[in-house]
């Protein structure tokens, strides 16, 4: 992993919507970094094809995944026993704490392989994650668009393009009120990692 520097960039974009509090630092990590930080998670995490039984049928998750954490945890149905974090991903995660003022002990982490991989639309409310609970997305590899819609109301939906280097920080309310998802898209992307820190309690 490359030298970072000790004080990263802390500015910050807040997005204005009700009942939520989202906010993106758009330097979590600069361009040069993130090219080498993409090669290495690449690499480094056991990178796995779940699969879910829908209607019957067992069918593969359009991405491949991976769970560190203290503890079990089951998302939408996949079961992920607990693993230790690698060396890169606790340097990663003293960052987003630094940044966040936020602490984590488990990342779940995404490879978007091209551009019709995809994660639906959910809110990541499972009971392990307490309530009001601090996730924070690192992103690197191609850009994608990562979108917002409440779960009621008449509060319209919002998209924001996430590139390498940024880090999406949900907190508060959010994940009661809004729903979020990464939607397949006809453009071509390249490959996209996305580490979302959270904290679990068992
Ligand atoms: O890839 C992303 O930016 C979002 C992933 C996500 O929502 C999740 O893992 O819960
Ligand atoms: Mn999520």
């Amino acid at each position: 992993m490359p030298d970072t520097p000790d004080t990263p960039d802390t500015k910050v974009i807040h997005y204005p919507a009700p009942q939520a509090d989202i906010s993106c630092f758009p330097k979590a990590y600069s361009a040069d970094e993130s090219v080498e930080i993409f090669e290495l998670l690449k690499t480094d995490l056991d990178w796995q094809q779940a699969e879910i039984s829908l209607h019957g049928r067992t069918v593969p998750i359009p991405r491949l995944q991976q769970w560190y954490g203290e503890s079990d945890y089951t998302y939408s149905r996949l079961h992920m026993p607990a693993r230790p974090m690698t060396p890169l991903l606790e340097r990663l995660k003293h960052r987003v704490e630094d940044l966040t003022g936020f602490t984590y002990n488990s990342v779940l982490c995404n490879l978007y392989r091209h551009e019709r991989d995809s994660v639906a639309w959910h809110a990541d409310d499972e009971a392990e994650l307490g309530t009001n609970p601090a996730i924070a997305s690192l992103s690197f590899g191609g850009d994608r668009i990562f979108q917002f819609k409440p779960k009621s109301g008449e509060t319209l939906p919002f998209d924001i393009n996430l590139q390498a280097g940024n880090l999406l920080l949900m907190k508060g309310e959010t994940q009661h009120y809004w729903l979020h998802q990464i939607p397949k898209t006809n453009k071509p992307t390249g490959e996209r990692i996305c580490l979302t820190f959270r904290m679990t309690y068992s």
